[in-house]
């Protein structure tokens, strides 16, 4: 059946589409286990890398056909997901076999099923600068027929500094887990910049907060899985759905720091400077717009 184009409208304050509050109270209904690993991000920031590097830490010894049997979105189901003719985010993850489940999901902090903070789940939370964000998150609506029609590019970074996409403002989302940590302390932080600069580091990081015991070899052999060219030859490992037309735009498109620079004027940038300096007060929050 063919995906119509959605709109985008108010969601409890926050902008959303048809596709990710459908299945709404189903979802705040979700039944969270305290051993769920939850991965929650603003889109674009370095899910699908995370989840991927998530799913080989945990199961790729154990469990290694279902690199091949398996996509990776079923892997680690999008929990709020409702798409026509397709299990929803929540159906699947409600069948998956794993302990842990590995779940994703890109609500913003006040939207997460109560479940999740009653269970004391642990929660990795994947940050991404804000202007590679924009630039990535224009290209995947440019691609995909799922989300609204971004416009030309200087509409869409309008859009995205007024918080006018799906799932909102990015500023109001990085802020709001940001300092859920505060009172939460089993989120984990990861800096797309950090993991682009050292991911054996990061992969350390991950594994000591999760408590995980894994020999040098195993770690190698997922940093090199989990590179961005071996992610994109890897079919079970990104997405790929009829919404999506790659020829437009690849979903493992270019995966660098600073690629911003080739989309922002000088104009631009000024101005969404301003404008972060605004909304992004907290200085214990710093992101890197290069390495
Ligand atoms: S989504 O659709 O919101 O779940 O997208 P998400 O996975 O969060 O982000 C997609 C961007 O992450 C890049 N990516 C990677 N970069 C480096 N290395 C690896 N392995 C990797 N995997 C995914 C992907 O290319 C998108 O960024 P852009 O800037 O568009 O290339």
């Amino acid at each position: 059946m063919e995906v119509i184009k959605p709109t985008l409208f108010d969601f409890h304050g926050v902008s959303m589409s048809n596709y990710f509050v459908k299945n709404w109270d189903e979802v705040q209904n979700f039944k969270a286990r305290p051993d769920d690993i939850l991965i929650a991000t603003y889109p674009k920031t370095g899910t699908t890398w995370v989840c991927y590097m998530l799913d080989l830490l945990y199961f790729g010894q154990t469990c290694p056909e279902r690199q091949t049997s398996t996509p990776l979105d079923d892997r680690v189901p999008f929990l709020e997901i409702a798409k026509p003719n397709l299990p929803t985010g929540k159906e699947l993850a409600d069948r998956l076999p794993t302990t842990p489940r590995l779940i994703k999901t890109h609500l913003p902090l006040q939207f997460v099923p109560k479940s999740f903070w009653e269970q004391n789940v642990r929660i990795v939370n994947v940050l991404r600068n804000a202007k590679d964000t924009a630039v990535s998150y224009y290209h995947f609506c440019r691609m995909n027929k799922g989300m609204p029609d971004p416009g030309d590019w200087s509409t869409f970074l309008q859009n995205f500094m007024e918080g006018k996409v799906v799932y909102g403002s990015w500023h109001d989302h990085v802020n709001g887990w940001w300092e859920k940590k505060e009172t939460y302390p089993k989120i984990h932080p990861m800096f797309y910049e950090d993991l682009i600069q050292d991911t054996g580091r990061e992969i350390d990081k991950l594994c000591s907060f999760l408590g995980l015991s894994r020999s040098d070899e195993e770690k190698k052999r997922v940093m090199e899985a989990v590179q961005f060219d071996n992610m994109k030859k890897n079919e079970m490992a990104n997405p790929k759905t009829p919404a999506m037309d790659f020829k437009i735009s690849p979903f493992m498109r270019k995966g660098k720091v600073g690629d911003w620079k080739n989309h922002f004027s000088v104009a631009q940038s000024e101005q969404f400077d301003e404008d972060y300096k605004k909304k992004m007060t907290d200085v214990t929050l710093q992101f890197r717009t290069e390495i």
